[in-house]
């Protein structure tokens, strides 16, 4: 069997890295719209303020002290407030779509153009119109809406009047937002992803936390800080999996035809060599992102979870109930994003706890000009990986390479790198479905119109197969021109995945 009948071609985007429009229609202010641009290597920022005034600055990863908030601060270039202005541009957007024969667009809403402070007695209705208008859009065209609930993204309120997803009180105050989108599109979008890489968040940036952790106030490395408030974070991941859980009851309540699914980031792990510190180091590693699915696709924590907590001298604090909500609500498939690989090396100091964005490099491997290894083996590896241990589908919601592109005087872009990546990654699933069984639902590239980077706020790590002209710091007309990439996907998913 080739590709299936119906399998989901498409591309996925996310609110605060593309939608712009950020105080238009009624929205109030997230965190992710207080994230600087930062650059290859150069942490973004986050600005905060004490009651008193006085100001300081942490990094995304990075908690911000208790007492202190988050804050726009003037003279800054923030690089999500307009991003490539999908909240302007959606008809025209998806008629690109459409044109590239897309049957899925993964987006994100944006909690506060729904709830402008997360806690909220009412929806804001000219939020819902604007995603009421998208799907409707997107359903004209034959292009299934695959909504994610939250992407990197929250409402600054909640995150400094309650410490953020540390404060149990949020469940249910996520619960009544998703509850909401899925009561309003119950008959328009089936497929749905809870939390976007649940297991690389961490800190401020996407989980509102605040700290005195004197490591992660001095820290100015992403990585040291995340590991500071390790303990933090898996309490605060934990009541998101406790959220997601009831979400799920609440969807199959809603439309038992709905399909939920979890998010992790899965770019796959190596041994560096086969000294069997390496094998067994990589597999423990990798443990380190599977906790997550394990809860989410099995319903409990792995044995393996208490040795995770125990480097961190953590306690997880489960309430009653908590137990039996995620037994009994796992999820209906996985999604993951998938981009590379890490090499995991006994002596190496450089990799993260989260997901593996670092490690030792592979001599096997060319590498993006971000240093990300470019490995279409891997993707089959992964894809494995998953089926074997979860038996349940699979979507692949994020893939892509992020590169510089350059916008000829005639409108046209040469990206042929761009097209290998994505020839060679699709050849790869084709194995993964043909010889080794894996059942994969769709695949969605990573940011299929060019995008403001999550990593480092740049514009120019472009990923799309449609150019947007603005820059780093934000100059340009916004105009869309079509890469070569966009003609060779195009026959991509007309073909079903046939014409590489
Ligand atoms: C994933 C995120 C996306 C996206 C992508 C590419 O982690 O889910 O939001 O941005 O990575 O990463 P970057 O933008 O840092 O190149």
């Amino acid at each position: 069997m080739s590709f299936p009948k119906g399998f989901l071609w498409g591309g996925a985007t996310a609110a605060n890295q593309y939608e712009g429009g950020y105080l238009e229609g009624g929205r109030g202010l997230a965190i992710s719209d207080m994230i600087t641009a930062g650059a290859h290597q150069v942490p973004r920022k986050i600005y905060y303020e004490y009651e008193d005034g006085k100001e300081g600055v942490t990094t995304i990863g990075g908690s911000v002290p208790k007492g202190a908030h988050g804050i726009v601060k003037e003279g800054i270039y923030y690089p999500s407030h307009v991003a490539t202005d999908f909240y302007h541009h959606y008809k025209e957007d998806i008629a690109l779509m459409a044109e590239m024969g897309f049957k899925c667009y993964r987006f994100s809403v944006s909690w506060t153009r729904i709830y402008p402070n997360g806690d909220d007695e009412m929806p804001n209705e000219e939020g819902l119109k604007f995603y009421d208008m998208v799907i409707d859009e997107c359903l004209k065209h034959n292009i299934e809406p695959l909504i994610t609930i939250l992407h990197f993204d929250m409402p600054q309120h909640l995150a400094d009047a309650y410490g953020g997803w540390s404060n149990r009180a949020l469940i249910p105050l996520f619960v009544k937002y998703a509850t909401t989108l899925l009561t309003r599109w119950k008959d328009k979008v089936k497929y749905w992803v809870n939390i976007n890489e649940v297991n690389v968040l961490g800190g401020y940036w996407t989980l509102g936390l605040s700290s005195d952790n004197e490591q992660t106030k001095k820290s100015n490395a992403v990585m040291e800080a995340s590991i500071a408030d390790a303990g933090l974070k898996y309490q605060a991941i934990h009541h998101l999996l406790v959220a997601s859980a009831h979400v799920n009851k609440v969807a199959h309540e809603i439309n038992s035809d709905n399909m939920m699914g979890c998010m992790l980031a899965l770019s796959g792990i190596y041994p560096a060599t086969c000294h069997p510190d390496d094998v067994f180091g990589a597999y423990d590693f990798r443990r380190h992102a599977l906790i997550f699915s394990d809860v989410y696709m099995r319903g409990y924590y792995p044995g393996y979870a208490q040795g995770i907590f125990d480097e961190y001298n953590f306690t997880l604090k489960m309430e009653e109930g908590d137990e039996e909500i995620l037994r009994a609500h796992p999820s209906d498939f996985m999604a993951f994003s998938y981009y590379r690989t890490t090499t995991f090396d006994r002596n190496s100091e450089k990799i993260t706890t989260t997901g593996g964005q670092q490690g030792s490099s592979n001599p096997y491997l060319k590498e993006t000009p971000w240093g990300w290894p470019v490995d279409p083996v891997g993707l089959r590896y992964v894809l494995n990986e998953l089926y074997d241990r979860y038996q349940k589908p699979l979507f692949i919601v994020e893939n892509g390479m992020g590169n510089i592109d350059v916008l000829e005087a005639d409108g046209s872009v040469h990206d042929d790198y761009r097209i290998d990546y994505f020839r060679d990654h699709v050849k790869e699933m084709k194995k993964a479905i043909e010889i080794d069984g894996v059942n994969l639902l769709g695949y969605t590239p990573w940011g299929w119109i060019d995008v403001v980077s999550a990593g480092t706020g740049e514009m120019k790590k472009r990923y799309g197969f449609v150019y947007v002209d603005t820059d780093d710091q934000g100059n340009g007309s916004l105009k869309r021109y079509k890469k070569d990439s966009f003609y060779w996907y195009k026959k991509v998913c007309e073909s079903n995945g046939e014409e590489l």
